[in-house]
């Protein structure tokens, strides 16, 4: 089909310089990091403000054209690239990139879209203030996309996931209406609390152009700590002492496999301080009252004692904590090096961890020889990434089917933050009941009925009326 006309409109919006359509330059929009996902595109467009973004949606709309909402294409479920071979315009966020003010007072961000996570904590840090969403890949990750996909990451067990941090929100709808909600309230009970439906449908009901964010204080004190334990049930043990005694002061509290270190170890060659062992516990406390580090320093004498933590190293400065956290956030990289690797982003009730953490290793063990798991994440959230790296030829739906029927099992999640996106459609198919289904398909065709709001994502079909 010739798209020409598309194109010249597009042009005439963003400029001829933002609407990409050379096979080179599309290529980094047209495709996940991973390279796992990715399909042709017309353009990939990239409009500079919320006005321009509605004229974007309204002309695709008018060619019946869908439409990829892309932020900084981090994700790991493929919902921010094309799919398919129907006609699609990949509409990056990025140059919406403006942070316009910081609220000490308020405790919130007014942030645009494209504005990266990282550069957004840098803003509140500035202000004494901390944006209390982390994770690995926040030096890309841009904001309309965590937010989009609702992630998760080191800080949920204090601070809750990205929704938890939005008070408002501006999207632009699939008809181009701009829908402003941009208010800096941390009490609005005026109404459906609409922002909602956006946050975490991965584009497939809205674009969000820019959003209110709740800060909160910077703890002036961080105490670092890696600990080798047993077992999860170890992890889990100690888990409970340090509630006692930290309480709300724990902000992280990851799960680690040995394999995981040894394979950071040798594909990215940092090495962990501590001998190896089968599990390790990377954990995190911060305060602004003083005696933090004592309280951690006897929280942990206490779990060594009682054989719940079986080595330990405590940071003792800002870069060594920095290291060892470091560790865990490259182990994503060091999975990609080791091979290819099929992604659980799994959630089980936390008590559940070491049972389930034992079932699905012995199911991958038993029906799929050849591959490894590497097993790591946010134990206290109870969201477990098991992933398999498995041979080149190996099928990996049968991977997939194998760990997410044990996590049915336990009456889990097979998205606990990474989302939908084209990854999971099927198997959201297979998990989520008729009813919530059917709900799904209504908020879809009520907000998109035409269906071009990042088709094929999320929901397995997308209504289609037009
Ligand atoms: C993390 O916790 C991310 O590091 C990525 O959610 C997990 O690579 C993964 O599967
Ligand atoms: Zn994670």
């Amino acid at each position: 089909m010739d798209h020409s006309e598309l194109l010249a409109t597009l042009a005439g919006i963003v400029g001829e310089a933002q609407v990409i359509t050379a096979a080179h330059d599309i290529e980094p929009y047209v495709n996940d990091w991973r390279r796992m996902f990715g399909a042709p595109a017309i353009c990939a467009v990239r409009p500079a403000n919320t006005a321009e973004v509605s004229a974007v949606v309204r002309a695709c709309a008018a060619a019946r054209v869908a439409i990829v909402p892309q932020g900084g294409n981090t994700g790991l479920a493929g919902g921010g690239v094309p799919l398919g071979d129907a006609p699609q315009v990949v509409l990056s966020l990025a140059r919406l990139n403006r942070i316009r003010d910081v609220d000490a007072v308020g405790l919130t961000m007014l942030v645009e879209a494209g504005v990266v996570l990282q550069e957004a904590q840098l803003a509140a840090t500035d202000a004494g203030l901390l944006l209390p969403i982390s994770f690995g890949a926040q030096g890309s990750a841009r904001v309309g996309g965590v937010i989009s996909t609702n992630a998760g990451g080191v800080n949920v067990l204090r601070y809750g996931m990205t929704r938890q941090s939005v008070l408002g929100l501006e999207v632009v709808l699939a008809d181009g209406s701009v829908v402003d909600g941009l208010r800096r309230l941390h009490k609005d009970n005026a109404g459906y609390d609409w922002k909602q439906i956006f946050i975490g449908s991965e584009g497939t009901l809205g674009i969000v152009t820019a959003a209110v964010l709740r800060l909160v204080p910077k703890p002036t004190q961080r105490v670092t700590a890696l600990l080798a334990v047993a077992d999860p049930a170890a992890a889990l043990a100690l888990l409970a002492r340090a509630r006692v005694s930290l309480g709300d002061c724990i902000t992280a509290f990851e799960l680690i496999s040995g394999k995981s270190l040894a394979i950071v170890a040798d594909h990215i060659g940092r090495a962990s301080p501590l001998a190896a062992a089968p599990w390790f516990v990377l954990i995190e406390a911060s305060s602004s009252l003083a005696g933090l580090r004592d309280a951690v320093e006897e929280v942990l004498g206490a779990a060594l004692e009682a054989e719940e933590a079986t080595d330990g190293v405590l940071a003792e400065s800002e870069s060594q904590a920095n290291d060892l956290w470091s560790l865990r956030e490259h182990i994503t990289d060091a999975e990609k090096a080791a091979g290819p690797s099929v992604k659980h982003d799994v959630s089980v009730p936390v008590a559940d961890i070491p049972a389930f953490l034992e079932a699905a290793a012995a199911a991958v063990a038993a029906a799929h020889e050849g591959a490894w798991v590497n097993a790591f994440g946010h134990v206290g959230d109870g969201n477990i990434h098991f992933n398999v790296v498995i041979p080149p030829a190996m099928e990996p739906h049968a991977v997939n089917h194998t760990v997410h029927e044990i996590v049915a099992g336990f009456g889990g999640s097979i998205s606990a933050e990474h989302g939908i996106g084209q990854y999971r459609t099927g198997e959201l198919e297979t998990y989520k009941s008729a009813p919530e289904k059917a709900l799904q398909h209504l908020l879809k065709s009520a907000l998109d009925p035409a269906g071009r709001l990042n088709p094929g994502k999320v929901l397995f079909a997308s209504p289609k009326r037009s």
